[in-house]
């Protein structure tokens, strides 16, 4: 019998293709992880409606986080949270006239009662949040806790390398 493609459990989600150089840091860190994903590009201003369609079938479809990058006025994150229970993890993108800052302002202004967590601006943002719906997935995934518990072990051993080598170049 063919294998069966696993249900995608995080959403990647961004507001232009213009994005992607970015997001793409989330989906090669959640396949690391062995996280099933899907990826879209939705905008909350030159595609509303799909937005909030996409939005209201999420869970339904067994969606269990949704990443959403954006630049500018960074909408899209917040429209999503107004309309879902699922975690938001929100990727401010640096590709903007303000290089980030201008949506990660954006970002953390919220209204009481409506979060996304917020991620560092840019590639770093993006691996973050993969890593973020990782922890909050393995909270009831003993196989996956174990592999971000390896992951921490390889950065760990990077650092050593890194250090390692750094001290052969200087003939130490
Ligand atoms: C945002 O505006 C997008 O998420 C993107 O970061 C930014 C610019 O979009 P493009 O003009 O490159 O399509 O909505």
């Amino acid at each position: 019998m063919a294998n069966k493609k696993p249900y995608p459990l995080v959403a990647i989600v961004m507001g232009s293709d213009s994005d992607l150089p970015v997001m793409t840091e989330s989906a090669k860190m959640l396949a690391e992880l062995k996280i099933p994903y899907e990826i879209e590009i939705t905008s909350a201003h030159r595609s509303p409606k799909r937005t909030s369609q996409y939005t209201a079938e999420a869970a339904g479809r067994g969606l269990r986080v949704i990443i959403a990058g954006a630049g500018g006025a960074f909408h899209l994150a917040g429209v999503i949270a107004a309309e879902t229970t699922l975690p938001i993890i929100a990727v401010p993108m640096e590709n903007t006239p303000l290089a980030g800052l201008d949506s990660l302002l954006a970002a953390v202004q919220m209204p009481g009662g409506v979060p996304v967590g917020v991620m560092a601006i840019g590639k770093a943002g993006a691996v973050n949040a993969a890593v973020f719906a990782a922890q909050i997935l393995a909270t009831s995934d003993k196989a996956l806790a174990k592999r971000l518990v390896q992951y921490k072990q390889k950065l760990a051993a990077g650092v050593v390398e890194n250090s390692a080598r750094m001290k052969r170049s200087f003939g130490l």
